[in-house]
C-alpha cells in the first residue's frame, strides 16, 4: 500500500517542524509548498530533513516545491501559509494579509488535492478556517482549524507543573475561538480524573493560582512572542496539528478539541469555532456538545461574538465570502 501523502502548504517556523515531526513519525511522504522569495526554503528544509533519514531510520519521501501541482492526491493538508505575530501585534491585526493568502490556498487545494482533510493554522484562526473552506469550497467536515489542541496542551503544562503530576494524567478543556476570549473550562479539567473544582477543594491548589493558569493559558500564545521577538510559537503548534493529523489517517476516533463547523449545536447555524470533535477517518466526524453552566456559556458566547465580527471582516475585505 503506498503511504499517505501529507503536503504542508507553508514552509517556515511551524512548516519545518511538522515537516520534521511528520517524518520522524513516519506518518507519510511530506511535500512541503511556500511561495517565499528570500530563499527556496521548501526545497531547502525538506533535503535537510530527507538528509536526516539514515542516521534517524525513516523511510519517507520529503520534496519542496512552489507548484501546487506537487500537492496532488495529498491525504492530509496543513496550511500555516501567511504571516505570523511580532510583539505588539495581535492575532486580528493579521487578517487582512492572510486572508488574500487563505484565497490563494484554497484555490490550489481545491484544484489539486480537493479529497484532503484541511486543517488550518495560520491566524486569525477561526475566520481563516472559516475562509479556507468558503474559498475551497470541501465538504465542511474535512476542514479544521488546529488550536484546541495548543491551548489545551499549554493548560495542562501549566497544571501540571502547579500540580507536580505527570502531565499525561493532565487532561484539560478549552473551547471558544483562539483568541483572547478563548475559554477554559475548569470543571471538565480533571487530574487523572479528579476534576480541577475538586482538587482546590482538596489543597492541591488555590483558586487564585488557578485563576492565574487560566489567564496565562489565554495569555500562551503572547507570552512566546514576547520571548522570541521575531515569531510566533511553532513547536508545540506543529506537535497539536501532527495529533490531528494522525487521529485522521489513523482513524483513531481521538476526542480533539479543534475549530469545527457547528451547524445546530451549542445554538449555532454553519459557524467554526473551537469545540469538542471526534477526529478519524472521515474528518471531523463529531462535533461534541457538552453541557456548560451559565458562566461558562456567557464566556463561550463572547467569544463566538468575537469570531463573528472576524468573519463579518473577512466579508467586508473580500466581496465574494457570503
Ligand atoms: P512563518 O515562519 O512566517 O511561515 C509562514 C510561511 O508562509 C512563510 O514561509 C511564507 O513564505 C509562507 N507563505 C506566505 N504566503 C504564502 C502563500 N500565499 N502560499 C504559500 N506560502 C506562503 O510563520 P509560522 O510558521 O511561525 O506561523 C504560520 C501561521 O500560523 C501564522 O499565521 C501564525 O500566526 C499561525 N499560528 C497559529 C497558531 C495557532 O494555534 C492557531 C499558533 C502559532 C502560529
Amino acid at each position: 500500500m503506498a503511504r499517505p501523502k501529507i503536503a504542508l502548504i507553508g514552509a517556515g517556523q511551524i512548516g519545518g517542524t511538522l515537516a520534521h515531526l511528520a517524518a520522524i513519525k513516519e506518518l507519510g511522504d511530506v511535500v512541503m509548498f511556500d511561495i517565499a522569495e528570500e530563499g527556496d526554503i521548501a526545497r531547502g528544509k525538506a533535503l535537510d530533513i530527507a538528509e536526516s533519514g539514515p542516521v534517524a531510520g525513516i523511510d519517507v519521501a520529503l520534496k519542496g516545491t512552489n507548484d501546487y501541482a506537487d500537492i496532488a492526491g495529498a491525504d492530509v493538508c496543513i496550511v500555516t501559509a501567511g504571516v505570523a505575530r511580532k510583539p505588539g501585534m495581535s492575532r486580528d491585526d493579521l487578517l487582512g494579509i492572510n486572508l488574500k493568502v487563505m484565497k490563494s490556498v484554497g484555490e490550489g487545494i481545491a484544484a489539486h488535492a480537493p479529497d484532503s482533510f484541511v486543517i488550518c493554522i495560520t491566524n486569525p484562526l477561526d475566520a481563516m478556517v472559516w475562509a479556507l473552506r468558503e474559498f475551497s469550497g470541501l465538504p465542511t467536515e474535512k476542514v479544521c482549524g488546529m488550536a484546541g489542541v495548543l491551548d489545551s496542551a499549554r493548560f495542562r503544562h501549566f497544571l501540571a507543573e502547579e500540580f507536580d503530576v505527570s502531565m499525561r494524567d493532565v487532561t484539560a478543556f478549552v473551547l471558544g475561538g483562539h483568541g483572547d476570549t478563548m475559554v477554559p473550562l475548569t470543571r471538565y479539567s480533571t487530574v487523572a480524573g479528579i476534576p480541577l473544582p475538586d482538587l482546590v477543594e482538596m489543597g492541591w491548589t488555590t483558586q487564585d493560582k488557578l485563576d492565574a493558569i487560566v489567564q496565562r493559558t489565554r495569555d500562551g500564545g503572547a507570552e512566546i512572542v514576547g520571548l522570541l521577538k521575531t515569531g510566533s510559537a511553532f513547536y508545540a503548534p506543529a506537535t497539536s496539528a501532527i495529533e490531528m493529523a494522525e487521529a485522521y489517517l489513523k482513524d483513531q476516533k481521538r476526542l480533539l478539541p479543534c475549530a469545527a463547523y457547528v451547524d445546530g449545536g451549542y445554538g449555532l447555524n454553519g459557524f467554526y469555532v473551537g469545540v469538542p470533535t471526534i477526529i478519524g477517518a472521515g474528518g471531523v466526524e463529531r462535533v461534541v456538545e457538552i453541557k456548560m453552566n451559565k458562566e461558562e456559556q456567557a464566556m463561550f458566547d463572547k467569544s463566538v461574538d468575537a469570531v463573528k465580527g472576524l468573519v463579518e471582516a473577512c466579508k467586508g475585505i473580500d466581496g465574494s465570502l457570503s
